[in-house]
């Protein structure tokens, strides 16, 4: 007799030995046919260790890589470090340890935790983005980018992080706070690295449209580039104390409103203000341009502040009606976008409807339609923005505003007055950080040659060990205090130069790790182009929509550059994208449901759970939380829920396995239980509802216990095999139990038969005397009797003859009982 009980601690580890061992998770990259590219999110390994929110994307995706595995397909299933970047260095300033050393220790517990969760990674290909041999490249296509004119050096205001002490990309800032500490952020002038994105914000819009990600991602990444279709339209500005006249660009989605243009508005940092204020404006101009300078973007583009300006004294001609029309500067105006100046109609725009109102400018409309807001007396009551028919505006009136649109620009295109014009949001990668662990970027400052890049040959530029790594706050790195690492001779002329002492920032790592994977060791390239060209793009990502603008933008810009100088053939890294949703916890005190985060004290570890449960126990759990891309609450009595669930079916497999003469055979009520569970499994992984697919294992499971005589061989093996992506211990070592040829890992995957998955059930009608009075459902081979008894329990029926006897009963099989009481 075998023994029963349900250890998972006897044999889980034994399991992942035994992998290990036969290099079972070995991707043979040689053989690329029917191949199968699927990546987790890699994570940096913080000091906190691993709590049960960080596992439910790589259990999800590990599941599905076992799944197509079994299906037959050569999985390539990775699994790396995301090392260097602000948080592992803020980590490590924290404990007051080196990060070369805190990382590496980090790295080894996060991965001890990692192999606990049975995985099927290559750890063969393990890569970690602070590896000489891995930045090397990271540096390589720095300066690849630099040869091609996307990389270029500029003195910006930046977002400045007093507590980080470093500066920080547009999308790393928050609600106007530091992505990684929450402190707010200021303007600071610094000489930086950009790279220019914005050279590809064409392509990395449109080619949105070929990927299967999700709609919301791909909303998140339109809205962040920002493509909006206009005109630029030139007007005359006289200055009010010279004679001189200027050319001014505004930028407009609308020309069809330019007859409602009333005043015009330049951004308080327009190079223009200076030349064009009046002597009397001059002071007040110069106080509210000062004013404006400690504003961030996010505190002045807000919808709902009171709008400020000041009129600088000078007007500009309407080109359309050569009205005159005066000049203001307000903050709301943003000197990053467009041109920097625009023409303002309060009639259809409401920022300029608060503004004019604010300071009493005219407000006239030039748009007309129903469902304009009016106050009584007729005029607006707010700006109407929609669409209409234009009015007040000379030859046009009765135009369309669509029509008007184009008809306006081709007039001011005759004319030379103006052009149409497309703009982004999207604005160049500010690329530098001051800080220590990171890529030092690859660059030679020469007095005389300029920035000159180093030699590819002589890369990686290694990061020199240092004692000193915190910040300094000056806006320079810790690396520029290593006199003997920045003193260099020029690569060009050989004369005393220095190294650029920025590092990069946390992204580049990640912008082209995946393509790192396909290759890990490979000496020549970043990627060995003929794998490169067989195994790209990614067939399946998996991680946080935290990632959805900053990361994922990042990496489609990398890929297309990689493509665009033809070291990779593929142009878009993620084909298909899934978003996990957070593990939550309700609070004890409030109530609240809150991320499961160690800064709220209300992790779970899983090697507790591990522990008590079983590694499969917590992978199941992990897919039965919730819908996966929902956010879901963690509950105990969740885990101890299917902890019992597989309690149940490893002792009903044992049962079989016990048996003198295995069953053989099976009733067709069982069979029609297997080919059913079959079905939705299958259905329900293909739809990526992992939580329902767990649930019809449990309502197999459910519906079995119902059968007497339970399961023969052909359902306990497939049940094990459609369980193995699952609980792939559990299956192992009931397989091995039960004697069956190989391992379930090997088996293939079952396949249902409809025929057993038709309906046993039918409606069919009661009549009361020949009066229909229900339908209720009845199996389909149920006699009058059968039929009769299950009519008495549905009370509509019961109302209306009472429960007999009765003077006669008529059933005509599947379709009609009459009951004569
Ligand atoms: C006149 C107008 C009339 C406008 C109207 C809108 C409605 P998006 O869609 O975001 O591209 N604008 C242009 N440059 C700006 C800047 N640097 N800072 C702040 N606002 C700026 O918006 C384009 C519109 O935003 C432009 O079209 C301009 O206002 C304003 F009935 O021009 B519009
Ligand atoms: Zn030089």
């Amino acid at each position: 007799m075998m023994q029963p009980d349900f250890l998972p601690a006897n044999y889980e580890e034994k399991w992942q030995r035994i992998w290990q061992e036969k290099g079972l998770h070995r991707c043979d990259t040689s053989q690329s046919e029917r191949k199968y590219f699927c990546m987790d999110m890699f994570p940096y390994a913080s000091g906190s260790g691993l709590h049960v929110g960080h596992p439910r994307g790589y259990v999800l995706s590990d599941v599905w890589s076992r799944y197509m595995k079994i299906r037959g397909f050569n999985v390539l299933h990775p699994m790396g470090w995301d090392a260097f970047g602000l948080p592992a260095e803020n980590d490590a300033i924290k404990k007051r340890i080196n990060p070369r050393i805190s990382v590496k220790s980090n790295i080894e517990k996060f991965k001890q935790q990692l192999q606990r969760f049975g995985c099927m990674y290559d750890w063969d290909r393990e890569i970690n983005t602070s590896d000489p041999d891995y930045y090397r490249w990271t540096q390589w296509i720095f300066v690849k980018m630099f040869k091609a004119g996307l990389a270029y050096r500029q003195m910006v205001p930046i977002n400045w992080c007093d507590s980080c002490k470093t500066g920080l990309a547009n999308e790393e800032v928050i609600n106007g706070g530091c992505e990684r500490c929450g402190s707010p952020v200021v303007r600071r002038d610094l000489m930086q690295w950009m790279l220019r994105i914005t050279r590809y914000a064409d392509r990395l819009l449109k080619d949105l449209d070929d990927l299967d990600w999700p709609e919301r991602v791909k909303t998140l990444q339109r809205n962040w580039i920002g493509r909006s279709e206009g005109a630029e339209v030139l007007f005359r500005v006289f200055a009010a104390t010279s004679s001189r006249d200027h050319d001014v660009r505004v930028f407009t989605t609308r020309p069809d409103t330019l007859f409602g243009a009333t005043y015009m508005v330049l951004a308080p940092e327009h190079p223009l203000v200076a030349e064009i204020a009046s002597e009397k404006q001059k002071e007040e101009v110069d106080s509210y341009r000062l004013q404006a300078r400690l504003k961030s973007e996010l505190q002045r583009s807000a919808l709902d502040k009171e709008k400020t300006g000041v009129f600088t004294g000078a007007y500009a001609v309407n080109p359309v009606n050569n009205e005159k029309i005066p000049v203001w500067i307000s903050d709301y105006v943003l000197m990053t976008y467009g041109t920097g100046a625009i023409m303002a109609v309060p009639a259809h725009d409401q920022r300029d409807f608060e503004f004019a109102t604010r300071f009493r400018l005219p407000i006239r409309e030039v748009i007309s339609s129903p469902s304009a807001e009016k106050n009584a007396d007729g005029s607006l009551a707010t700006a109407y923005e929609g669409e209409g028919v234009m009015v007040n505006s000379g030859e046009f009136n009765g135009v369309s505003s669509i029509d008007g649109r184009r008809r306006i620009t081709d007039e001011l295109i005759r004319r030379g007055m103006g052009e149409f014009k497309v703009n982004y949001k999207l604005r160049d990668w500010v690329f530098s950080r001051q800080r220590y662990w990171g890529e030092p970027i690859p660059i030679i400052l020469c007095p005389r040659c300029g920035e000159v890049p180093v030699p590819e040959a002589e890369l990686p530029v290694l990061l020199p060990d240092v004692e000193h790594y915190e910040p300094t706050g000056t806006g320079e790195s810790p690396l520029a205090a290593i006199d003997d690492w920045v003193n260099v001779s020029c690569p060009q002329c050989g004369g005393p130069a220095k190294r650029e002492t920025n590092t990069m920032p946390q992204w580049a790592g990640s912008c082209w790790y995946h393509l790192r994977y396909i290759s890990p060791a490979c000496d020549k390239a970043l990627v060995d182009p003929e794998l490169e060209s067989r195994w790209m793009p990614v067939d399946q990502y998996v991680g946080g929509i935290e990632h959805a603008i900053l990361h994922l933008l990042y990496a489609r810009f990398y890929q297309k550059f990689l493509f665009d100088i033809g070291a990779v053939r593929w142009e878009e890294p993620y084909k298909r994208l899934f978003c996990i949703g957070m593990v939550t916890r309700r609070s004890e005190k409030t109530g609240r449901i809150e991320k499961m985060s160690k800064s709220k004290g209300n992790v779970v570890s899983p090697d507790d759970i591990i522990t008590k449960f079983g590694t499969d126990t917590l992978r199941m759990y992990e897919l039965f939380i919730g819908p996966p891309e929902q956010d879901s609450e963690w509950s105990d009595r969740g885990i101890i829920g299917v902890y019992r669930f597989l309690k149940r079916t490893w002792e009903l497999v044992i049962a079989w396995v016990n048996q003198e003469s295995r069953r053989e055979e099976e009733s067709d009520a069982v069979k029609r239980l297997r080919h059913r569970m079959i079905h939705d499994v299958t259905d329900r992984l293909e739809s990526f509802k992992f939580n329902t697919a767990v649930s019809a294992f449990m309502e197999f499971s459910n519906a079995l216990s119902l059968q007497p005589e339970g399961m023969g061989r052909e359902t306990v093996q497939d049940l094990l095999v459609l369980l193995t992506p699952f609980v792939p211990h559990f299956t192992c070592e009931l397989w091995q139990r039960a004697g069956f040829p190989g391992m379930a890992l090997d088996a293939s995957w079952p396949r249902h038969d409809p025929r057993f998955l038709l309906d046993s059930e039918i409606e069919i009608g009661v009549q009361v005397k020949g009066k229909f009075r229900g339908s209720i459902m009845v199996p389909k081979d149920a006699d009058e009797k059968a039929v009769l008894a299950l009519a008495l329990k549905d009370a509509a029926i019961l109302r209306h003859v009472g429960d007999g006897p009765f003077r006669k009963v008529i059933y005509i099989p599947g379709r009609i009982l009459n009951i004569i009481p």
